[in-house]
């Protein structure tokens, strides 16, 4: 076999001290303190990056504490069988159990019996190779990506509407400018710390702020107005703010006119939510939902940025619709300082939802049905367009096709904890138990690796070179700034040691990071996602380059929409959509609204916040926020150990007793995977557009409650 040894890992000379946060999609850029010493690096806020401006929050300015953690993956782990202790093995050793697993499953039942999953959490070269690696060296329809538990509703509504899915289609400083701003779901102040300079810059230049929450959260603390939804019910209230907008003569007629499409039937659809009805709907008072959108109406600009909240339910992407049909009614995308976003969540949230790694995707956010995108693709790639395989199955239906039932036999993960994150968590986890062959590339041990054959220890963020896209499609270099220990290697070198031993070496012949770059770049040419443009060494001149990038003098796009939308006619789609009910709706057994969420100190799965001991020290566990009301109802008392059961299963939390909460909605975050797993109790309730689960809506009860041991 050959190896070839990537030089991904660089001397000290080379070394550099300004790189990216390893975590949100703020990417905050830090600059690592002299890493001479053999003593942890520090790393500071970098006072040059003008997104964060040297603000860093709890998680980024401990993350150094991950790079030489004593519960760093060293050496591949392999087993026999799930029944036995893992044990380590060399590099081939391991590489050729994986790539055996593979081609037995595909000789056996078929190359869409071979399953990969990815993650926003990958540079833009590891998303881009991953799903070339999917097509190619596996040939399997059946890859997706967490970004599809995150970013899918938003990029759904954003795409279909725009013509285009960039989550803020403006630089972050447009937020300062805003006369009003309204977040729509999002819990900023604790889950993107750094962008709330932004908003007291926009408060200090007299902008107002209001937050729509069933938590009175932190960010809704630091507004001046906040709107205590009912879960699930967004959409209603968008239309309803629309219907109020036609009533108070607020609609900007010439721009609908002349920008937009589809403006009547939604017109029509909106006359029936009238204040009263969407007050019964959302639990939202009318005199708040006519001062906003006085506000909204009134203002010379206006913003309304969604968040996970509206997003994360089986109405998602309509729900992203009867917002952006409020935003497209009030004339605001294209507007200085306006309009509609999304603010994305994971460190390459956006990239990672652009370049292939999604089902039903080619790189340059290129439709993989289409035939046109299939050729262009398949002449980068040097293969006929024909043997492209098809549009596979979306994250939550492949987590549910593992097995021999389902037909995925062999599941290869980069960049998720599957264990904890996914909905119906236990569901998910006898399907991972199901799988014949079970392969995941991280740094750190976690829930899913436990279930794993084979475990390939990898490169962290500071330790190797790639892109990232942040939130405001601003392209970034990840920089090397410390050496990696001996014994791991990167995720790069991973896919092509994988596919020469698939007999696909000859499509993944690079050396570098930079290498893929180059390819991908030229795979992103007459996209919508427009690469072809940038380089590393334009990233660093220019502290990232903004996509669409489409030639070398390019100086990239930070505004979209100024003139026009990016579907054929220019113009921007109204879609008329209806309230309806989640998968499941509080009833008599089940009686409480389950929402769920983060906290500032733990990031996602908790996989690697759960290591720091300073952001354990801070969180230590979840808690269940509940209303005093229910407190007295079920004699919970602070602390109190609450059982909770969903149809899907039970978890235990210990009680916060909160006025900050609906009385009819308990509260979790997600971060843990024992006992008080939040998604031991969330639905796999789909979104018919996006497939993205019902994360912020189930039904509950309370099952039982116990004194704290
Ligand atoms: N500290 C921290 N920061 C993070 C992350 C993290 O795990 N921890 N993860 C990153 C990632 S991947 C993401 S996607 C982002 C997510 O960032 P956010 O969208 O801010 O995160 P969440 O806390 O999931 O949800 C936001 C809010 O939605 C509210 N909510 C629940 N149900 C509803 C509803 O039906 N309607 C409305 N309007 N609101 C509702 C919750 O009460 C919560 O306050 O954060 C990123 N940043
Ligand atoms: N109940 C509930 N559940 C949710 C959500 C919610 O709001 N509520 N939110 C959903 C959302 S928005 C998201 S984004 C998901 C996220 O949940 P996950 O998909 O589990 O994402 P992370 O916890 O970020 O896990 C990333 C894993 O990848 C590893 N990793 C990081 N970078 C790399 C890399 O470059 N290479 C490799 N090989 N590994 C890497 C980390 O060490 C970690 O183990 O959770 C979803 N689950
Ligand atoms: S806001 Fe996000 S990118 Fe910035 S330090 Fe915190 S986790 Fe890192
Ligand atoms: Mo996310």
């Amino acid at each position: 076999m050959t190896t070839t040894t990537l030089p991904l890992v660089r001397s000290r000379d080379e070394l550099a001290i300004r790189t990216h946060c390893p975590y949100c999609a703020f990417q905050c850029g830090i600059r690592m303190a002299d890493t001479a010493g053999e003593s942890v690096p520090q790393i500071q806020g970098d006072p040059h990056f003008p997104v964060n401006n040297g603000q860093l929050c709890i998680k980024g300015w401990t993350s150094f504490a991950l790079l030489n953690h004593p519960r760093r993956l060293l050496h591949p782990l392999v087993r026999d069988s799930r029944a036995d202790e893992f044990r380590e093995a060399s590099w081939d050793e391991a590489l050729d159990r994986i790539a055996d697993a593979m081609s037995r499953t595909k000789t056996a039942h078929g190359a869409d019996a071979n399953g990969v999953f990815g993650s926003g959490a990958l540079t833009n070269e590891k998303a881009y190779l991953l799903g070339k690696f999917a097509r190619l060296a596996l040939g399997t329809a059946n890859i997706d990506y967490n970004g599809r538990w995150c970013m899918s509703s938003a990029a759904g509504g954003g795409n279909r509407a725009f013509g285009i899915d960039r989550g803020l289609p403006f630089p972050i400083e447009d937020i300062a400018r805003s006369e009003v701003v309204v977040l729509v779901g999002s819990n900023c102040a604790d889950t993107l710390p750094p962008i709330m300079q932004w908003f007291e810059k926009q408060k200090a230049n007299g902008g107002r702020l209001a937050v729509v929450d069933p938590r009175r959260t932190e960010t809704a603390r630091r507004a001046d107005l906040h709107l205590g939804v009912t879960p699930g019910s967004d959409l209603a209230l968008a239309n309803g703010l629309l219907y109020l907008a036609i009533e108070d003569g607020f609609l900007n007629r010439e721009y609908i006119a002349d920008r937009t499409n589809g403006f009547e039937a939604v017109r029509a659809t909106v006359l029936n939510y009238h204040p009263a009805a969407v007050e019964r709907i959302t639990g939202v008072g009318e005199p708040q939902m006519r001062q906003l959108l006085r506000w909204m109406g009134a203002a010379k600009s206006c913003l309304i940025l969604s968040g996970r909240g509206p997003e994360q339910h089986s109405k998602g992407v309509d729900t992203v619709h009867a917002w952006i049909n409020l935003a497209l009614a009030l004339g605001l995308p294209g507007k200085p300082n306006s309009g509609w976003a999304t603010l994305t969540g994971q460190g390459n949230g956006q990239g990672g939802r652009e370049h292939g790694q999604k089902a039903d995707q080619l790189p340059g956010y290129r439709s993989i049905e289409n035939p046109e995108h299939r050729e262009a693709i398949a002449n980068v790639w040097g293969v006929p367009a024909e043997s492209l395989p098809r549009k596979g199955k979306s994250a939550c239906e492949l987590l549910d096709s593992l097995g021999p039932t389902g037909g995925i036999r062999t599941l290869f993960v980069m960049g998720s904890n599957i264990a904890v994150a996914s909905p119906d968590k236990t569901r998910v986890l006898n399907r991972l138990k199901s799988t014949e062959f079970l392969a995941v590339c991280d740094a750190f041990a976690n829930e899913t690796t436990a279930l794993a054959d084979v475990v390939l220890p990898v490169f962290q963020w500071a330790e190797e070179s790639g892109t990232m896209t942040n939130f405001e499609g601003r392209v970034l270099h990840r920089r090397p700034t410390v050496r990696p220990p001996r014994g791991v290697r990167g995720d790069l070198e991973i896919l092509r040691e994988l596919a020469e031993r698939l007999d696909h070496g000859h499509q993944f012949q690079f050396e570098s990071a930079e290498d893929v770059f180059a390819e991908f770049r030229r795979a992103t040419a007459g996209s919508t996602a427009d690469y072809s443009g940038i380089s590393y060494a334009k990233i660093d001149a220019q502290d990232g380059v903004f996509w669409p990038c489409p030639y070398d003098d390019h100086p990239g796009t930070p505004r979209l929409f100024a003139e026009r939308f990016h579907h054929a006619d220019g113009r921007a789609k109204f879609f008329a959509v209806e309230h309806r009910p989640g998968g499941e709706h509080p009833d008599d057994a089940y009686p409480y609204f389950f929402t769920t969420g983060r906290y500032k100190e733990h990031y996602n799965s908790g996989a690697q916040t759960r290591l720091v001991s300073k952001l354990v020290h801070e969180r230590p566990r979840p808690m269940l926020q509940l209303h005093p009301t229910v407190a007295e109802r079920h004699a919970i008392f602070t602390d109190s150990l609450v059982t909770l059961e969903s149809r899907r299963g039970r978890a235990e939390f210990h009680a916060e007793i909160t006025p900050d909460i609906r009385p009819d909605t308990l509260f979790a975050a997600f971060h843990w995977g024992g006992s008080d797993s939040a998604n031991t109790l969330t639905n796999m309730a789909l979104d018919p557009i996006s497939r993205m689960p019902e994360y912020k809506l189930a039904a509950v009860r309370i099952a039982s409650v116990r004194p704290t041991e």
